[in-house]
């Protein structure tokens, strides 16, 4: 019998810096970039893996800093199946500002929509301003995962689309 293949649209949001674009071209490219370019535009990632005998194909958006300030509807939202928010554990503010992305994510796609918080740049742990304990208070507080990565080393990168795509498979409209 022929398997089933599931599309699934990832968006990655945050504020500028945070590691967005490097997370995704880890993920896809197995690649690090140490200059900055800001993302502006949009660009569409893709990825196929196998997720529990499931064929998946990941379409990946990154929504930059710059959407926060847009109220209301954002389209890049649209018809997405889960979603990462990304701070950078050396910058202080980046976590600060997370309640924004949270309502922002919850008034594009309601409440329960398969959510991961990631603390980047754990390669630079020497800098870190944010503790891991509270950045796991904050999530228990939210009900959702909170892994640390790096794309730079790609430490827990693959793990957090992977966990990703569980959760959508557990969420109501997949039902697995
Ligand atoms: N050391 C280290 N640097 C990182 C890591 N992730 C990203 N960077 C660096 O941080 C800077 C910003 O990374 P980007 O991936 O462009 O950040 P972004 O979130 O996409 O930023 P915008 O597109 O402006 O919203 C770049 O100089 C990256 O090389 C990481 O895990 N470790
Ligand atoms: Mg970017």
């Amino acid at each position: 019998m022929a398997e089933r293949e599931y599309t699934f649209k990832i968006v990655l949001v945050g504020e500028p810096g945070v590691g967005k674009t490097s997370i995704i071209r880890r993920y896809i490219h197995g690649i690090f970039e140490e200059n900055y370019r800001a993302s502006v535009g949009t660009r569409i990632f893709s990825r196929e893996l196998v997720v529990d005998n499931k064929h998946v194909t990941l379409s990946i958006f990154e929504i930059g800093g710059q959407e926060k300030f847009r109220f209301g509807e954002n389209v890049l939202y649209k018809g997405s199946d889960g979603v990462v928010i990304v701070f950078d554990i050396t910058n202080e503010n980046s976590f600060q500002v997370l309640d924004d992305w949270f309502s922002q994510v919850e008034s594009n796609l309601g409440e329960d929509v398969p959510l991961i918080l990631a603390g980047n740049k754990y390669d630079l742990g020497g800098s870190r301003r944010v503790q891991r304990q509270e950045a796991l208070s904050y999530t228990s507080s939210h009900g959702v995962e909170y892994l640390e990565s790096s794309a730079k080393t790609g430490k827990n990168v693959i793990k957090l689309f992977y966990s990703l795509i569980q959760k959508i498979f557990s969420s109501p409209k997949y039902g697995s």
